[in-house]
């Protein structure tokens, strides 16, 4: 099945008007004293938001789009991911810790992979009130307002937003990284949200995002916003991305030789999962 351009913009249009849906939905539960908190690993949550927000947005897809795929963080693979069909890749809640403590800092991400190309990424922060899209050749936006990419070329000026998740990498790996980033004058936060720091890359906020194991649906949608605002991203689906989860590091391309030299080790290795 081949998407034209018209289809794209369909599917981002229907994106853009269940991210806010979902985010009602999200901002209900958020407001709940007693909000259902569970575990799924070591400082991995999920919440009863997760699994209402997934269920929503699964069940709107499959009515306006039947034969396209859906991954999702809880429910997994519905449909068949096979060649040319549209696969949309959802993180109900990323930033769930955040979610569950009260913080700002979570969102609703929405992409859609065509031969595991992200080709469109709508991502909806209710507490921020901002909604960042983009379409593959269509550039990048918030708020319907362009966005690009910061033009800082200096670490020393650089600000990088990290992610760890310590299911696949060891403390003294992710230290490491934090070290050799402060070695060079670079300053670092971690913001607890893989798709909000990929969204903050696309608005020039922050210089990079950096996570050195990550899965799908955290970065599907960001990955295409950063490249529509001018940004670089690794090819985070080659191998075995879409299914195992890969290295992220994406940033504006004045950055791009010093960062991948700072995160080579995590980079090769997850090329070698490739
Ligand atoms: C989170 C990511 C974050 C990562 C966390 C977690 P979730 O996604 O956005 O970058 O460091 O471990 O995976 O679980 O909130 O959807």
């Amino acid at each position: 099945m081949n998407l034209d351009n018209a289809a794209i913009a369909a599917r981002e249009k229907l994106a853009i008007e269940l991210a806010q849906q979902a985010g009602e939905i999200a901002l209900r539960h958020f407001r709940q004293p007693d909000l259902a908190v569970s575990n799924k690993g070591l400082q991995d949550f999920v919440t009863v938001a997760d699994h209402a927000v997934e269920q929503f947005l699964v069940e709107r897809l499959a009515e306006a789009f039947p034969e396209d795929a859906v991954l999702g963080e809880e429910g997994g693979l519905r449909g068949n991911e096979d060649a040319g069909r549209p696969c949309w890749v959802i993180d109900p809640i990323d930033g769930t810790d955040n979610y569950r403590r009260g913080l700002a800092m979570w969102c609703i991400s929405i992409g859609l992979l065509i031969d595991r190309e992200p080709v469109m990424g709508v991502i909806h922060c209710p507490v921020l009130g901002e909604l960042f899209s983009a379409r593959q050749s269509a550039g990048a936006f918030c708020n319907g307002k362009a966005i690009t990419v910061s033009k800082e070329t200096e670490p020393t000026r650089s600000r990088i937003n990290l992610g760890y998740s310590r299911k696949r990498v060891p403390p003294a790996t992710h230290a490491a990284q934090v070290e050799r980033l402060l070695q060079a004058g670079c300053e670092y936060s971690r913001l607890g949200s893989a798709a909000i720091g990929l969204a903050s890359v696309a608005s020039g906020r922050y210089e990079g995002f950096w996570e050195a194991h990550i899965n799908a649906w955290d970065v599907a949608a960001g990955i295409c916003i950063v490249r529509e605002a001018g940004g670089w991203a690794n090819d985070f689906f080659a191998g075995e991305g879409f299914s195992q989860g890969n290295a992220i590091l994406a940033c504006p391309p004045g950055l791009k030789p010093f960062l991948t030299d700072c995160f080579a080790d995590g980079l090769n290795s997850s090329a070698d999962q490739g």
